[in-house]
């Protein structure tokens, strides 16, 4: 390790950023280099502002940004970045993730992109200024549960529903969609639930994911004790308007943690969440163990439990049939992606196979 890199690096510096044994076992290659470490706050254009035990840094990311998006340098990600004696700055590499929160990019295309890394719980907010989508929480559960993260739904708004036994029903219609997960009603004008979800947030690194308008800046400030998101009235009910917040942000927490605030994902796809949905329909799992036949699909099948308890009410269609349109949704993505690879290869030997016949046909040509 040079000198002067071991005299600066203070990793005390990087704690409330979450830096750890692990990081610095997985650092210190790097460090040996000179190279400094740093956790990427937000990534604009080629460029990426890092906390670093240098301060805030400001540096390019030419290096770490691979053709595929899954492999992108993202808020959230800890990097290895030039010491303060280099012009530009460059990252030069990031450390393997340990979580990562992934969607499909869009319906026709079959590729990932992530939207944080290193996350430890995925605060999934949903307004109770509209009606509770609850299959829009079950498709973010699933992301969320793939990713590796613990998933929190947080209600947000909740001042908005005046009457308690109504806001008890919401949430407990939230709850059947969100087996194993904390349902939280918050409000973040009048402060109710704020503290239970400060306590949440306050181990490890966090991410807030839901529409534009879902109030998730909002909640951020309300976490930070400081207005640091711009905040935005809604323009529209569906979230197709535009969005307040335009990059991801990642913060530290004063009473301990690590916020990252993302902009308004309109939808969210699917991406390779097999195990993610398993996970958000795990009771429908439970009772399929008890199916008769081992590969029963749940539909005329004698001796069926899923249909048994979808029959006395133990079991709701509604949840039934999201399960099935979910898994319908993961496994034709996985189908085109699939063909994609297949595509793929098919034009490398094809180019391999006219490279090589070149090849021979110069070879011919020159022994003749
Ligand atoms: N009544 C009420 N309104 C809220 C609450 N939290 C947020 N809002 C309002 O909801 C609107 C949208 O809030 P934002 O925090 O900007 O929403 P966002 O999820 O960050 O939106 P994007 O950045 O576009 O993704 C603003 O007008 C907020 O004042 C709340 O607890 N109660
Ligand atoms: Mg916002
Ligand atoms: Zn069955």
């Amino acid at each position: 390790m040079s000198l002067s890199s071991a005299h600066r690096f203070d990793p005390s510096v990087l704690a409330p950023y979450g830096w750890d044994d692990h990081w610095a076992a997985e650092f210190a290659p790097y460090a040996e280099r000179g190279l400094v470490p740093g956790r990427v706050l937000r990534v604009d254009r080629g460029r990426c502002d890092l906390v670093t035990p240098e301060g805030t840094v400001h540096a390019d990311t030419e290096y770490v940004v691979p053709r595929d998006p899954m492999k992108v340098i993202c808020t959230g990600d800890w990097a290895a970045v030039d010491p303060d004696d280099r012009d530009p700055r460059y990252v030069q590499a990031y450390l393997p993730r340990r979580t990562a929160f992934v969607r499909s990019t869009s319906s026709k295309r079959s590729e990932g992109q992530i939207l944080a890394a290193n996350v430890d719980h995925a605060v999934i907010a949903v307004s109770l200024a509209a009606e509770l989508d609850l299959g829009r929480i079950e498709r973010f559960l699933a992301l969320a549960w793939e990713s590796g993260a613990q998933p929190v739904v947080v209600l947000t708004k909740a001042d908005l529903v005046t009457d308690p036994v109504t806001l008890s029903y919401l949430v407990r219609d939230a709850e059947t969609s969100a087996p194993g997960v904390q349902v939280l009603p918050v409000s973040a004008h009048d402060g109710d639930g704020t503290d239970v979800l400060r306590a949440v947030v306050a181990g490890g690194t966090s991410v807030l994911l839901g529409q534009s308008g879902a109030g998730k800046s909002t909640l951020a400030n309300a976490l930070l004790g400081a207005d640091l998101m711009d905040v935005q009235a809604v323009r529209d009910v569906d979230g197709k308007g535009r969005h307040t917040t335009t990059t991801r942000n990642l913060f530290a927490l004063s009473g301990g943690g690590v916020l990252i605030d993302t902009p308004g994902l309109r939808g969210v796809g699917l991406y390779d969440a097999g195990t993610g949905v398993g996970q958000v329909f795990s009771e429908i799992q439970a009772l399929a163990e008890n199916c008769r036949f081992q590969d029963c699909a749940h539909t005329v099948e004698p001796g069926c439990a899923v249909l048994a308890a979808l029959a006395d009410g133990e079991l709701h269609q509604r949840r039934l049939d999201s399960y099935r349109k979910l898994l319908r949704e993961n496994e034709r993505l996985a189908a085109r992606t699939d063909a994609r690879l297949r595509a793929e290869m098919r034009q490398m030997w094809k180019r391999r196979e006219t490279a090589g016949r070149a090849a021979l046909e110069a070879k011919r040509g020159r022994q003749r």
